[in-house]
């Protein structure tokens, strides 16, 4: 991970690998969505808090940008909210 910019890779099947997503606050980071698994109802993945909702295809990782600026604990979660991940910004 550079100091210029705070890429992570979270897989989904199940469940969110890594739950947890530590970064820096005011580098610019990206997550990237990987779903490999069908199971459970993985395939939106959202943040209010953070502001994005993607659809998660199977086996096409998708990319959000993250804004960093404020450091903080925010959720992101499943379509319906079953399924949870927080990113920590520090
Ligand atoms: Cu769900």
């Amino acid at each position: 991970m550079s100091e210029a910019s705070q890429n992570v890779n979270i897989e989904v099947a199940g469940g969110y690998q890594p739950q947890v997503v530590v970064l820096k606050a005011g580098v610019p980071a990206t997550l990237t969505f990987n779903r490999t698994s069908a199971q459970g109802c993985l395939d939106v993945v959202h943040s209010q808090q953070l502001g994005f909702e993607t659809a998660l295809p199977l086996n096409q990782p998708q990319t959000v940008a993250l804004n960093t600026t404020a450091a903080g604990e925010y959720d992101f979660s499943c379509g319906m909210d079953m399924f949870h991940g927080k990113v920590v910004i520090r």
